[in-house]
């Protein structure tokens, strides 16, 4: 006979599918039966869930999205176990999770057995890394009795302080809820009615601890909207309004697990009221908090009287009374001493309080400009040769400042320079009309209404990006709403042709137009002169009577030290490439600007030069014969040169598989080979000439269709374009 019927509706996200069908596999269920009722799917469902014929799936298909209430109900309708578990399609259960909840059901015949549940923005592969975390620690059973330590589960996700109650991770005896469903008629919050109506037939519980179900936090709110994003900022008041409703009707029911029940929806309410809405009142303009979502916790608070401490009595109180003068003194108070904390042990913190506390609060100054590149690691990119344009042409209109780590970098007309997150820093951020930078910005910058992002992005796009990757990879998954947050804020977004143009569009959800403009930083391409060219040659101290090749690898999302910064292994063989081509090249070796660790290239001594804190890569194109690199944005800039261009991919499939994926086809459209070995690219480099020949009608096709903006004349563009009242 069928145990355990597991429900799962299923109306977007096969990526997401696959984490939940891998999951319960593992599991290794004889006695189990899933019930998938796909609704409103287009991707072709056949081929997918080959993968799956070890799990007994019963497909039941619907051409329309159906909604989860009806999904769920049809589940129950076509289950033949002994117990029905919801898993939704986008979750997945944690290593034996459900061979728990499974065998303590088997042990203990209770008829609601269910687990931990935590919301994680990770895939589930890197889930297990993330359970670490002191912030798993399961909830703990202590002395409470098998119904309370249920009821305790059912009503708390470990991370979310403000989620009462959910159907997800339960076994519930499938005799128990013969006459009840989920409330069609309702899209939001079905699972508090159905779950208080299953709660009326149980007389017995089990909490299994450390059983944990992940509950995914949706990492693409544009493309796979999950419902309570849908909701945005109603999302809360809705979730208020459930808290009056299911209170009340809490209330009437006079059975134990009830009143239990209801204790926890408040708690949850007031760890919502502390941790999170209070923040949003001191922190977030917008209107409604203030409004509506402070008239809510005002009445709320009501219910609060039993949970307060020392520390929050008095908000408590203030909200209790509507005095939102009071409430929010208190809170500043709270906030201040918290924050007092977290400088006396880092004293840069104290940097950032000036900024929100004061720089931020004065007037912002018309005429003030402030660069960044790559974090101020350089003075380079776009935002250099926006500045220098403005500089050369428009001097005395503007004050500049540049944003640069190493305060020796020269800069022509010896603008202000700030290290980055420095007190200065932060009081030019604050006051600068104009920001001018080439990648995203800190979180922590708060932008003023009346200020003017303008950002140059750093390079036409292999790899996918933001929005548009599948899983993440890297070490900030919250990265895709970090995308969309830039994406809202900026006011121009500069792109170097159309392909980027369309790009820019989906992986920011870019809602402006962009200014398709060609690249400043590739102004000097068509630019340069000879005597520039040979001083950029004699800056570097380098041999003269060598060609150059310039080896500019990209990073690894997944190649990081446990600090978080990245690292990068050199696998070209310098040895080999020395040995065989040394006496016509030399090689400049640049890593890309998140390598944290030295290359050492000593034994490699008059061959190989590091240039990694090379300033800026622009002069480095200008000065090579040939470019090696793998996945980085800079063969498109190079390509303006017209010069060859070789591809060592040595590790293609794992970073066109699981990292990124590409945007074009790299076996078909790259200008030049792609290469697997040390020896294929010495054999490349030694016939150069043939592979030029060979590639001649791909490069030009490339450079029609990539460079075809560029022409010396970007930043003369986008100056006219961004500051045409300024000039
Ligand atoms: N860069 C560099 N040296 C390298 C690699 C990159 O100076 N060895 C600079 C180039 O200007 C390049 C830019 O950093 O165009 C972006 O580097 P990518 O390798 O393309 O990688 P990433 O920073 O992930 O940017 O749209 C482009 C994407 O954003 C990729």
């Amino acid at each position: 006979m069928t145990f355990i019927s597991i429900i799962i509706p299923f109306n977007s996200a096969q990526r997401y599918l696959r984490d939940c069908l891998d999951s319960i596999s593992e599991e290794k269920l004889d006695d189990a039966e899933i019930i998938l009722i796909s609704n409103g799917i287009d991707e072709p469902l056949d081929e997918f869930l080959e993968d799956y014929e070890d799990l007994n799936i019963k497909r039941i298909d619907f051409k329309d999205n159906i909604g989860v209430a009806r999904a769920r109900n049809i589940g129950i309708e076509n289950a033949q176990g002994e117990y029905v578990y919801f898993i939704d399609c986008d979750d997945y259960v944690d290593k034996d999770s459900l061979n728990k909840l499974i065998q303590a059901a088997k042990s203990t015949k209770a008829d609601f057995v269910n687990g931990e549940r935590i919301t994680t923005p990770y895939i589930r592969s890197r889930f297990n890394e993330e359970l670490e975390k002191p912030h798993a620690v399961p909830h703990k059973k202590g002395d409470l009795s098998d119904m309370e330590y249920s009821l305790l589960l059912l009503a708390r996700d470990k991370t979310k302080k403000y989620e009462f109650m959910s159907c997800l991770h339960s076994l519930i005896k499938k005799d128990k809820i013969s006459d009840i469903r989920f409330d069609e008629t309702q899209r939001y919050f079905t699972d508090y009615y159905f779950m208080i109506d299953v709660l009326e037939n149980i007389e017995s519980f089990y909490g299994v601890e450390g059983a944990w179900y992940a509950k995914r936090h949706r990492d693409d709110p544009v493309n796979l909207t999950s419902l309570s994003q849908e909701l945005k900022d109603e999302k809360f008041v809705l979730y208020f309004d459930q808290y009056f409703k299911v209170k009340d009707i809490l209330a009437k029911k006079q059975a134990k697990k009830f009143k239990i029940l209801s204790k926890h929806i408040t708690i949850a309410l007031y760890k919502y009221y502390y941790y999170r809405y209070s923040l949003l009142f001191l922190n977030n303009k917008k209107e409604c908090i203030r409004t509506v979502y402070f008239d809510k916790m005002c009445e709320i608070s009501k219910d609060f009287d039993e949970l307060v401490n020392w520390k929050s009595k008095r908000e408590v109180k203030a909200l209790q009374s509507k005095d939102m003068v009071k409430y929010e003194k208190l809170l500043r108070f709270r906030y201040g001493y918290v924050q007092t904390k977290k400088i006396m042990k880092k004293p840069s913190k104290l940097n950032l309080w000036f900024y929100n506390e004061v720089y931020n609060k004065k007037p912002t100054q018309d005429n003030k400009i402030i660069f960044i590149s790559f974090g101020g690691k350089y003075y380079s990119d776009s935002p250099k040769y926006l500045y220098e344009y403005l500089y050369n042409n428009y001097g005395d209109k503007f004050e500049y400042v540049w944003v640069i780590n190493d305060p020796t970098v020269e800069i022509p007309g010896n603008p202000k320079k700030v290290k980055r997150y420095s007190r200065e820093y932060y009081k030019e951020v604050a006051q600068s009309k104009y920001w001018v930078t080439n990648g995203r910005h800190p979180g922590r910058l708060r932008k003023k209404e009346d200020q003017v992002i303008v950002s140059t992005w750093h390079g036409t796009p292999l790899k996918r990006l933001g929005l548009d990757i599948g899983d993440i990879y890297t070490k900030n998954p919250r990265i895709k709403e970090s995308y969309i947050k830039n994406g809202e804020e900026w006011d121009y977004l500069i792109s170097p042709n159309q392909y980027t143009t369309n790009i820019l569009k989906s992986c920011f959800a870019y809602p402006r137009d962009i200014l398709e403009s060609g690249y400043p930083r590739n102004d000097i391409l068509y630019n340069a002169t000879d005597s520039q060219v040979n001083q950029i040659k004699e800056n570097l101290s380098i041999p003269n009577d060598k060609k150059i090749i310039l080896y500019a690898p990209t990073w690894r999302d997944d190649e990081f030290y446990d600090t978080g910064s990245i690292k990068f292994t050199l696998k070209l063989e310098l040895d080999k490439l020395k040995e065989a081509i040394s006496d016509e090249y030399i090689v400049l070796v640049r890593t890309h600007y998140f390598i944290s660790n030295n290359l050492d290239l000593t034994p490699y001594e008059g061959f190989a030069f590091d240039v990694s804190s090379y300033n800026d890569i622009a002069e480095l194109y200008l000065i090579s014969d040939m470019l090696i690199t793998d996945y980085s944005s800079v063969f498109f800039d190079f390509a303006n040169l017209k010069r060859p261009i070789l591809y060592y991919t040595y590790d293609l499939d794992k970073y066109e598989g699981m990292l990124r994926g590409f945007y074009i086809d790299i076996h078909e459209e790259v200008p030049g080979p792609l290469l697997f070995t040390t020896e294929e690219v010495i054999d490349s480099i030694k016939n150069i000439d043939e592979i030029n020949d060979k590639y001649k009608e791909k490069y030009d096709k490339f450079y029609e269709t990539y460079c075809n903006v560029d022409d010396g004349n970007a930043s003369k563009r986008i100056v006219e374009a961004v500051w045409k009242n300024n000039l």
